[in-house]
């Protein structure tokens, strides 16, 4: 996000501070993206294998922020839009193979400035809906001129297969104003099921080629 310093100017009190902790989170998902392509260029460079295929990322709109607060009870301000929500600040990486999502994690929470607040593995123990990801909130330092803020973000790592089937579930589930039913939803499930095999036989197929003598090796 983008903001124009002069209109940033002519706001007075909450909006001047929202917008200011909004340009942290913006400071935030561009040192930690910083971080990830660094990762992804040593692995292509030292192993001629990109982890990651692509990077996304989103701060979270102000309906969907008072949306969560509400759902939570919480009060509409500065302070419980700080510490009681994780996510105004999103990454996603999409990665190639199961095992990149493990790299990348352990590579970027292992650096000395980020700090693991919270880590949900749902590739592991997938979510009732048959969601996979791996979820990190990690926080790190933002330098500004005067002073260093600690800032939030959701990190959520994935692969291509998982998030396929993330994108599609999220849009027939949510941009429709009616529940999906239970045979949708059981449907929706034997899908992920069917996804989760091919990502782990992709995997398998990635670690034979490997064996197999080709120079893309993991171990640093
Ligand atoms: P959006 O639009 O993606 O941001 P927390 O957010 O950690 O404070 P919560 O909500 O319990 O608490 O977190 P959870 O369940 O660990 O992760 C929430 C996010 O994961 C969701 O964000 C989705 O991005 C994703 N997610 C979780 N479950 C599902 C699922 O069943 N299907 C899909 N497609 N995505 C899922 P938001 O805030 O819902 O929306």
């Amino acid at each position: 996000m983008e903001i124009n310093h002069n209109v940033f100017e002519s706001f007075e009190g909450p909006i001047r501070q929202y917008l200011a902790q909004m340009q942290l989170y913006d400071a935030a998902i561009k040192e930690i993206k910083t971080k990830l392509e660094i990762l992804d260029n040593e692995f292509s460079i030292k192993y001629d294998h990109n982890p990651i295929h692509n990077i996304e990322s989103r701060l979270k709109s102000p309906i969907s922020i008072m949306q969560k607060l509400k759902r939570r009870d919480l009060p509409l301000n500065l302070e419980s839009l700080k510490t009681g929500m994780n996510d105004i600040a999103g990454i996603r990486v999409i990665c190639n193979y199961l095992d990149d999502i493990y790299h990348i994690a352990d590579l970027l929470t292992g650096q000395d400035d980020v700090k693991l607040l919270l880590r949900r593995d749902y590739i592991k123990h997938p979510k009732e809906s048959g969601y996979r990801s791996l979820h990190l909130v990690i926080q790190i330092p933002v330098f500004l001129a005067e002073r260093v803020e600690h800032v939030k973000c959701e990190v959520q790592i994935r692969t291509i297969a998982m998030d396929f089937w993330a994108s599609l579930e999220h849009q027939l589930k949510y941009k429709r104003n009616t529940d999906v039913s239970e045979e949708l939803r059981t449907r929706l499930k034997i899908c992920a099921d069917a996804i989760t095999e091919v990502d782990v036989e992709m995997q398998e197929i990635h670690k034979d080629i490997l064996r197999s003598g080709e120079p893309d090796q993991y171990a640093f």
